[in-house]
């Protein structure tokens, strides 16, 4: 390693304060860069950060545009870094993708929790990266872990591939629901709340009834399907009501996790998941760009078209052409 990533590891892993933080936001700059010289230098900084890392509760944080995530976010992050914590945010926006830039930039401002300083928040871009929407979001977290936060928020907006990045990469996976959820069961997506490990239901201040009846629904529909249903709260992001009751709850459900060997299981996995959706990525990016292969594909796929050749058969001759 150089000089002067060197030093940039020694900064993010000294003492907090505006070098510190500096340093987090230059490393993390480093991480994001898809300039292929950097990405060496962010491979050696990544491995000189991770035994300081992995030691945050990682919390996900997911729901509709609009449900009150940031909001959430920040009186929870408030109330956090009162009781001394620092708290990093990660805002996740699958949209920055599609749009080319984050519109996140504007909506995470997060204005009261942003001038902390036990506070860092940060959008991820989401773009073009090989291992979909949140591979720099990991990278980043592991960063911001190293550099003494001992809790990660990841917010994703509910579209999308995000969800199951994000749940894929926290300790705890908190699903925000409107109170009139209940009212329409169907159009909450399975797989998002087979997911869940918490829900709750936000701006329970517009109908105190509503929620309390979304609340019961959502608790029968949930236990149909989880062995082991999530708790489910009621809450006021923009009161800061539930807030701590959310943040007692979430504690009990990790340490029950860590005391079981549930965490640690649940981490290995996402560590083994995210090394194999990079190799896949990787091998389908070398395949693709593969000389040989560019110059069969053409005729390769007319054959197939025509009705030549098996798409098997293809697939084989194609796989052969690109072995090393
Ligand atoms: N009444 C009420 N309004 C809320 C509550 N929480 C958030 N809001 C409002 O809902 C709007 C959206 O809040 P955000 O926190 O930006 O929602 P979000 O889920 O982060 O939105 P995206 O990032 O766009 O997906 C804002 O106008 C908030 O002030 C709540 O508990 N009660
Ligand atoms: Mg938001």
């Amino acid at each position: 390693m150089n000089a002067t990533d060197q030093a940039l590891v020694d900064a993010v892993l000294g003492p907090p304060g505006p070098a510190q933080r500096r340093a987090v936001a230059k490393a993390v700059t480093l991480l994001e860069s898809s300039r292929d010289d950097h990405r060496p230098r962010a491979d050696a900084l990544l491995n000189a950060l991770l035994p300081s890392s992995g030691k945050a509760f990682r919390l996900g944080v997911s729901g509709v545009p609009g449900v009150g995530k940031s909001t959430f976010i920040e009186a929870l992050g408030l109330h956090l870094v009162e009781a001394g914590h620092r708290v990093a945010v990660l805002a996740i926006d699958p949209s920055s993708s599609l749009s080319g830039g984050s519109i996140l930039g504007d909506k995470t401002r997060m204005e009261r929790l942003s001038v902390h300083e036990r506070a860092y928040i940060r959008p991820s871009p989401a773009s073009g990266t090989l291992g979909g929407v949140a591979e720099k979001t990991r990278e980043s977290m592991l960063v911001c872990e190293a550099a003494g936060h001992d809790i990660v928020i990841v917010e994703t907006v509910g579209v999308g591939q995000s969800e199951t990045a994000v749940a894929g990469m926290t300790d705890v996976f908190a699903l925000l629901q409107l109170p009139n959820a209940g009212d329409d069961l169907q159009a909450i997506k399975r797989g998002v709340m087979e997911m869940a490990d918490v829900v709750v239901i936000n701006k329970a201040d517009i109908d105190a009834a509503a929620a309390t009846r979304a609340e019961a629904q959502l608790t029968s529909a949930l236990r149909l399907l989880h062995r082991k249903p999530p708790p489910v709260l009621q809450a006021s992001a923009l009161n800061e009501d539930g807030i701590e009751a959310f943040w007692r709850t979430v504690c009990e459900l990790r340490e029950g996790d860590d005391a079981s060997g549930a965490l640690q299981r649940r981490r290995h996995e996402q560590d083994r998941a995210w090394m194999w959706g990079l190799i896949e990525a990787g091998l389908r990016t070398r395949f693709r760009t593969d000389a040989r292969v560019r110059e069969a594909l053409p005729r390769m796929t007319a054959d197939v078209d025509a009705g030549r050749v098996a798409p098997s058969v293809a697939a084989r001759q194609l796989l052969d052409l690109a072995r090393p």
